[in-house]
């Protein structure tokens, strides 16, 4: 007789081909696609049997923690700012997070949008198309060798950016809140970072400790010649600062895959053309997807067997 599958609870709709993989290994239940009644009364019927879920890591469903027998969420992604650490401390929830297998295919964004922004690639795709370039030149851009890189987050991101950046002959400077065993040069703060550098890419984490924590004072620092490129979380920056310096042109121009209220992009900033706009696109490779969600299948696949996880997410 075959075993009877473990009941699982799946949040939201964030890859397909994993979700498909986890119907055919558990019994599942697709919380997103059901009304507010029709869940809580299926989170009813789960509750004291069903111990696992998988989600989004940037959004889950707050009714996940109304399931006392809840014991694990394996988390789709790396930033886990969708996860409500004080309910799931509370109801001793573990978590897991996809660390390590996106780092190339964010890190390869984060220079696309470098190169986009100091050479101009949109206007000047838009300049060939329309027919401009008989009439004359598109404005020079900016050189990249030896300007210097802020990284906002070093990590595992972070890191790859440098290694990427230093082929095209940047310096590297960073902000973290602890200075690393590295050769890089390291900035207090954040406006030290802006102030030191040409180039800042946000690569922090999201969540209630880095809201809105690259503001006005940020943007300044960054003067009317720099770059801000953001691949960490749209929550971290003051997006109407943003906006404000872009604008009155107090910075040179911005590179952003993320945004504060996804997938809404301020009408300001589609209207200005020193802003390259891409829709979280940073881990959005076939390859990178696939290891993302083998890791989420191989959380809940080792929970099962004998409870460890492979990359256990701690919130301190
Ligand atoms: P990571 O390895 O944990 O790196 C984060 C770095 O940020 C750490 O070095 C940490 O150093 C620093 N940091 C954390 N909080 C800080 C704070 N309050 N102030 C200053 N520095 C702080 O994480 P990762 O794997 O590189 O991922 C980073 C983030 O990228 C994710 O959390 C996610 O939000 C974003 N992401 C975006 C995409 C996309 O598609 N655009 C894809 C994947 C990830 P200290 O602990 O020493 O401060
Ligand atoms: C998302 C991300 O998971 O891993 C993260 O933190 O932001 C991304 O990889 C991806 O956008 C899924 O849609």
């Amino acid at each position: 007789m075959q075993a009877r599958k473990q009941p699982l609870i799946i949040a939201n709709n964030f890859h397909p081909a994993t979700i498909e993989a986890l119907d055919a290994s558990y019994e599942t239940t697709h919380l997103w696609t059901l009304d507010e009644a029709e869940k809580k009364a299926k989170l009813a019927e789960l509750e004291g049997h069903c111990v696992a879920a998988a989600s989004a890591s940037w959004a889950t469903d707050p009714l996940l923690y109304t399931l006392d027998s809840l014991q694990v969420i394996a988390c789709f992604g790396v930033g886990v700012d969708g996860i409500d650490f004080t309910e799931t401390d509370r109801l001793n929830i573990r978590v897991t997070n996809t660390p390590g297998v996106l780092d190339d295919a964010v890190a390869d964004i984060a220079l696309g949008l470098i190169i986009a922004c100091s050479r101009k690639f949109i206007r000047a795709d838009a300049f060939v198309r329309k027919g401009q370039w008989k009439k004359g030149p598109l404005p020079l851009g900016q050189s990249l060798a030896g300007k210097t890189l802020g990284i906002a987050g070093l990590g595992r991101i972070g890191q790859e950016i440098a290694n990427r950046a230093m082929g095209f002959k940047l310096n590297i400077a960073y902000h973290n809140r602890r200075l690393k065993d590295c050769d890089y040069t390291y900035c207090e703060s954040l406006n030290e970072l802006a102030s030191h550098s040409d180039i800042v890419v946000n690569v922090l984490p999201g969540g209630p400790a880095t809201r809105k924590i690259l503001d006005a004072s940020f943007f300044d620092c960054l003067g009317a010649e720099g770059t801000f490129i953001n691949v960490g979380r749209g929550q971290s920056v003051d997006e109407a600062a943003l906006v404000h310096a872009l604008q009155n042109r107090t910075i040179a121009a911005a590179g952003l895959d993320v945004y504060d209220q996804e997938p809404g992009v301020p009408e300001a900033l589609i209207a200005l053309d020193n802003v390259v706009l891409l829709p979280h696109i940073g881990s959005a490779t076939g390859e990178t997807r696939t290891a993302m969600g083998d890791l989420v299948i191989g959380n809940l696949a080792s929970f099962f067997a004998d409870q460890t996880l492979v990359t256990e997410f701690f919130s301190s």
